[in-house]
């Protein structure tokens, strides 16, 4: 280009050279060298970003006369033209907008004249680039589709963006938006869009993302500043479902209700799924994974649950059915499936009493059979009864009660929810007594608590009782008490002693026996317990009276119990009374009594209880009384002296002759007599005075009044003696009555 100036120069000059030669030279541009001073436009350039209306350069020429010269610009027919040229100064003016990226250099004529001669130059002027473009997307906005199972960190499209501007403006990096962060990430270089490392796509969560690129140059000058230039597009991703979602239940929680007017086939709920990847939905089939106890059905096709059974039948309150929806292939193939639980009420109508049951089914009498007196708390295992109530909740809760003899047994639990089972118990073991009774009848109720109806049932509970031998043999009375006539033959009952034991068999059998110090004399028949006896034995009340001896009572296992048997020897009146003398004589001082005594050797009153009488006195009948108790003889009252007696007997004689009898109060009586001779005498101080003034005339008489006193100081001893020997032996006769022990000896139990 510039050797092209050159030569138009060259030829310009040779042209100017030859007018010249004509003595007008052409006006010409200053043009000094290639950077200083310029006036023709030759290596000028302009930025792109150059203002409209901006002067941007001066033409500079002369002419050689001296001729004011005139400018102008022109351009190529039919490019535009980008100056405008003041004639005057020179002064270029932008008039269109530059654009290096359309026309990075303008070729424009430039001309000066003198008025005579014009001289055009061609010049070209560059067009210098600024950062006026953005970069362009090449493959945005655009749609693709992506698999929802695509793996993380897969890359899912490469996004391609140019800047038309040059160099670092020229230049783009690659970012995305911010709220795509998450899922998506892109290299700023190449612009290759990944799937994030860690995170995946999911159809079912979000169908279509909008990626919006953004492309951005490394900046550049433009209008005198640095300016960087971005565009953004949006990438749109299609999420394309894969089978990876299994179905899910709509409308859960899911309640059904089933009423006893229900019927069979009847249908109760209707459960409704559907798969998960709703992008392509696959049939789903319903099934029961548990919990339905057979009582329900559900429709394969339809989900519809529906009772398989009468609901009368049904034993529970509640159903939990766990309900499976399955996604059925395209050729019958199950795939994923998903779970629900539909809960199923049983709405109760109370229409059930409570009912006993035994092993075999209802029953309502129980029998069980036991040894009597089993242990307090023990269980009566043998029963096996189960009660139930086939309503729910408060229709199926009643009490159990026991009702029968005494407080023997007890039921446990008292009190029933729906089923339990019973449990009989003994409360009282001393109670449950064979002897007392052979079985025991209670009637076991069921009554329900809560409910209008009151229903209720009973069921019997028979208990046998087995004997036992608890019983030791009893006797009828803790002692007994036998009289026996003296003198009765050996082998004489004395007494029948009983005692019963209730036990059945052996264990009631008894024996008796005795033993003791006294039971010398007796036997028992072991069999009777009839006392008598020994053969040789005699009995005398007046030797011994009484007897007291145990008596035993034995049953086949050795329990026994003891009585004891008081013998008391009867006396019989087998003594009649007895004066020591049958003569006797006596004398009487009057107004003192004299006494005489019998003795009966009966061992008891009345037997030997003796009463006197005077069944004869000489001379007179009629001066003495006796006391009948004491025996003794007293003057009747009136006799107060010797004259009243002599003048009764009209003699000096006082000696009196008297049968006294002593008669017994036996039965019958026994009686004896003696013959009394009582002489009377005076009042002792005048008899015994006489007396001594007699005895000086008579020495004899002395020795005999000595002898006399010497003798009957010996019978005196004598008789004393003998009263005493005899009073005590009375007095071993009496025994002591009030000493009766009991001795019982009661069988371990
Ligand atoms: C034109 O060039 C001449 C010579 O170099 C200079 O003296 C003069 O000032 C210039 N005129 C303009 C308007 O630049
Ligand atoms: C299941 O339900 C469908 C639709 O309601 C019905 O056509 C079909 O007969 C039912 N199947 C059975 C076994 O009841
Ligand atoms: C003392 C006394 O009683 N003397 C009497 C005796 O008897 C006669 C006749 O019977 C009486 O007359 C006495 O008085």
């Amino acid at each position: 280009m510039r050797n092209v100036k050159i030569l138009h120069l060259q030829i310009l000059f040779v042209f100017v050279h030859a007018c010249f030669a004509q003595a007008d030279f052409a006006p010409y541009f200053y043009d000094n060298g290639p950077y200083s001073n310029n006036g023709n436009l030759a290596l000028f350039s302009l930025s792109e970003d150059t203002q409209v209306g901006t002067q941007i350069y001066c033409l500079n020429g002369t002419d050689p006369e001296g001729q004011e010269v005139r400018y102008g610009v022109s351009f190529d027919p039919g490019s535009k033209e980008y100056f405008r040229v003041d004639p005057k100064s020179g002064v270029i003016t932008l008039v269109e907008k530059l654009d290096r990226e359309k026309q990075d250099s303008i070729d424009v004529s430039i001309s000066i004249t003198d008025g005579r001669s014009k001289v055009t130059e061609r010049v070209t002027i560059f067009v210098m680039d600024a950062n006026d473009e953005r970069p362009e997307f090449q493959n945005l906005p655009a749609m693709i589709n992506v698999v929802e199972t695509t793996e993380s960190g897969s890359s899912i499209y490469k996004v391609e963006a140019v800047d038309r501007d040059a160099g670092s403006g020229g230049s783009v990096t690659f970012f995305l938006q911010m709220q795509q962060v998450s899922l998506f990430t892109i290299d700023r270089h190449s612009g290759v869009l990944r799937i994030k490392s860690g995170e995946m796509l999911d159809y079912e969560k979000t169908k279509t993302h909008f990626v919006t690129v953004i492309a951005k140059d490394g900046g550049g000058d433009y209008n005198g500043k640095e300016q960087f230039m971005s565009s953004s597009a949006t990438l749109t991703v299609n999420v394309i479902d894969a089978q990876d979602t299994p179905p899910s239940f709509i409308g859960t929680p899911y309640f059904g209700y089933v009423y006893e007017i229900s019927e069979e086939g009847s249908e109760i709920f209707t459960v409704v799924a559907e798969d998960g990847d709703v992008g392509k939905p696959n049939p789903i089939q319903y099934s029961f994974d548990g919990g339905d106890d057979g009582v329900f059905g559900i429709n394969k096709t339809s989900g519809c649950i529906f009772l398989l059974t009468n609901p009368i039948n049904l034993r529970r309150e509640i159903f939990n059915i766990k309900v499976r929806a399955s996604e059925v292939s395209p050729e019958g193939k199950l795939l994923d499936y998903g779970y629900t639980t539909v809960v199923i009420r049983v709405v109760d109508l109370n229409n059930n009493p409570p009912t006993f049951y035994g092993e075999n089914g209802p029953q309502n009498m129980f029998e069980l059979t036991i040894y009597e007196h089993p242990p307090e708390g023990e269980i009566l295992r043998g029963l096996k009864i189960t009660v139930n109530d086939s309503d729910q909740g408060a229709n199926a809760k009643f009490n159990l009660r026991l009702i029968g003899p005494g407080r023997m047994l007890r039921v446990v639990p008292q009190t029933v929810l729906n089923e339990a089972q019973v449990t009989i118990l003994v409360d009282d073991s001393a109670a449950m007594d064979y002897e007392k009774h052979q079985f025991l009848t209670y009637k076991l109720l069921a009554v329900e608590i809560d409910t209008p109806e009151r229903f209720s049932a009973t069921a019997d509970i028979i208990i046998h009782l087995l004997d036992t031998n608890d019983n030791a043999p009893k006797f009828s009375l803790e002692y007994y008490i036998a009289r026996i006539p003296e003198n009765s033959p050996g082998g004489s009952n004395v007494v029948s002693v009983t005692a019963v034991d209730p036990d059945s068999g052996s264990w009631g059998e008894v024996k008796y026996s005795i033993y003791g110090s006294g039971a010398d004399l007796f036997l028992i028949q072991p069999a009777s317990g009839i006392i008598y006896t020994q053969p040789w034995a005699s009995l005398d009340a007046e030797v011994r009276s009484k007897y007291n001896f145990y008596v035993k009572a034995e049953d086949a296992e050795g329990k026994y119990s003891l009585a004891e048997v008081f013998v008391t020897v009867l006396d019989l009146n087998d003594h009649p009374p007895a004066f020591n003398q049958n003569f006797l004589e006596k004398t009487m001082v009057i107004g003192a009594p004299v006494k005489i005594e019998a003795i009966d050797d009966d061992a008891e009153v009345p037997n030997n209880v003796i009463e006197y009488a005077i069944m004869n006195a000489e001379p007179d009948n009629n001066i003495f009384d006796i006391n009948s108790d004491t025996g003794e003889i007293k003057l009747k009252s009136y006799i107060k002296s010797m004259a009243i007696i002599q003048n009764i007997t009209k003699k000096r004689d006082h000696t009196w002759s008297l049968v006294v009898q002593a008669r017994d109060r036996g039965q019958p009586s026994f009686s004896t007599t003696a013959v009394v001779k009582i002489g009377i005498t005076e009042a002792i101080k005048s008899r015994f005075f006489s007396y001594f003034l007699g005895l000086r005339k008579r020495p004899g008489a002395v020795f005999g009044i000595f002898l006399t006193l010497v003798t009957f100081a010996i019978t005196l001893t004598i008789f004393i003696s003998t009263v005493i020997y005899w009073k005590s032996v009375k007095k071993t006769r009496v025994q002591p009555q009030g000493k009766i022990r009991k001795i019982m000896r009661r069988p371990l139990s």
